[in-house]
């Protein structure tokens, strides 16, 4: 195999993050089966038109059903609003496609279980897109854990905080309404969290959950449908059908305990997805607006110079680091796309499943359900209660 095609649904931002990595991965990392960016697919022809010569696609698609019929494309790649991850991704494993597809995997749980069949039944590769586990810090802290030098973990500690819709004028964009969401942001941010929780720490056992939608209802009427839409005050009101913040709180099967808080009404926070993880060697602590860096602490430092140290993980010997600059050159957000991309290709190149997979995007689904299904009976609910 010399190369692999793909065609993606999406041009939109997650669109134009994955287009990117298509077109690094082969020119930082030579060795990767080189991704052929075949088609692009999306409803409005001029826009699609727009995105295909902007970010280098071949060809354009505006039925996806075509897209996925085609029988010059390996990969279907789904970054679609979440409500139409399901119906691609189905068709997609029928038509002996792989499947990369965007976080939250599905709406619910039972669709998000179908969707990780439909792809083992017909025997593709699939890979979900919880892109913040390819930071290098992040491979740094889970290869700190597995190592043991942190010790027995107690404390996992996430929070994920967003203001972008903290203005009640802010319009109802999709990301706004349950039926094509899903949920807000403990789907669309807390799904990463609990993601970074399951590779640092482990499996879920129980959780119980709060969440609130402070602004009820919010102008329809925008032509915009992004982080930067701008609403018009004067424009019929629509009901705000999803949570603009939920925390909880959680028990891992391996003891640790732990809280996740995802909200956009964290006024300042523009990304601040971050964690501290605490064992009985030492912490970890990483907030992704300093997406270069981990905090680390190690008890058994001389007690002179105990405290938290900064490390720069831009070194060759941090992961994925020696393809890029020399030490300390540092690199950003798209960068965790162009690793997630290289392990999309390494896994169908090496006829390996890829990782995070479906089941990955299935069992952070049955957490984020087992958090809703506590917080609608004010109560603790065990993962395996959903399974
Ligand atoms: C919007 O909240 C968003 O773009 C999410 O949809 C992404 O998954 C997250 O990485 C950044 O914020």
């Amino acid at each position: 195999m010399d190369a692999i095609r793909v065609g993606m649904v999406g041009y939109k931002f997650m669109g134009k993050a994955h287009s990117n990595a298509y077109r690094a991965v082969p020119m930082f990392f030579p060795k990767v089966t080189r991704p052929v960016m075949k088609a692009i697919c999306g409803r409005d022809p001029e826009a699609l038109e727009q995105a295909r010569s902007q970010f280098g696609w071949e060809t354009a698609e505006t039925d996806w059903k075509n897209l996925v019929a085609r029988d010059d494309i390996d990969v279907i790649d789904i970054n679609a609003p979440s409500d139409a991850h399901k119906e691609i991704a189905l068709a997609a494993a029928a038509s002996g496609k792989h499947i990369f597809c965007e976080k939250p995997l599905a709406l619910t749980l039972a669709d998000s279980i179908e969707m990780l069949k439909a792809a083992e039944e017909a025997g593709v590769k699939h890979m979900v897109g919880f892109n913040y586990r390819f930071a290098p810090a992040v491979q740094l802290a889970k290869k700190l854990i597995s190592e043991g030098r942190i010790g027995d973990i107690y404390h996992f500690r996430g929070w994920f905080l967003q203001d972008w819709i903290l203005d009640p004028q802010f319009p109802l964009v999709w990301r706004l309404q349950k039926e094509i969401a899903g949920s807000g942001s403990h789907g669309d941010l807390g799904a990463h969290v609990i993601d970074l929780a399951r590779f640092l720490v482990g499996e879920f056992q129980e959780v119980i959950g709060m969440s609130e939608t402070f602004v009820k209802e919010r102008p329809m009427s925008s032509s915009m449908t992004g982080l930067s839409a701008k609403g018009d005050k004067d424009a019929p009101k629509g009901p705000v059908t999803v949570d603009d913040a939920t925390l909880f709180l959680a028990r891992f099967a391996g003891g640790a305990l732990g809280s996740i808080e995802a909200t956009r009404f964290a006024a300042g926070h523009r990304c601040t997805n971050a964690f501290e993880i605490n064992g009985s060697k030492g912490s970890i602590k990483f907030d992704f607006e300093r997406v270069n860096e981990l905090q680390v602490y190690f008890t058994d430092d001389a007690d002179d110079v105990q405290g938290f140290r900064r490390v720069l993980a831009t070194d060759p010997s941090h992961a994925y680091m020696d393809a890029w600059w020399p030490a300390g050159h540092t690199i950003g957000y798209e960068h965790t796309f162009t690793h997630e991309v290289l392990e999309l290709m390494n896994a169908i190149a090496e006829d390996r499943q890829a990782s995070p997979s479906f089941v990955d995007g299935v069992e952070c689904q049955a957490v984020l359900e087992a958090v809703d299904k506590s917080i609608a009976e004010r109560r603790w609910v065990a993962i395996s209660e959903l399974r």
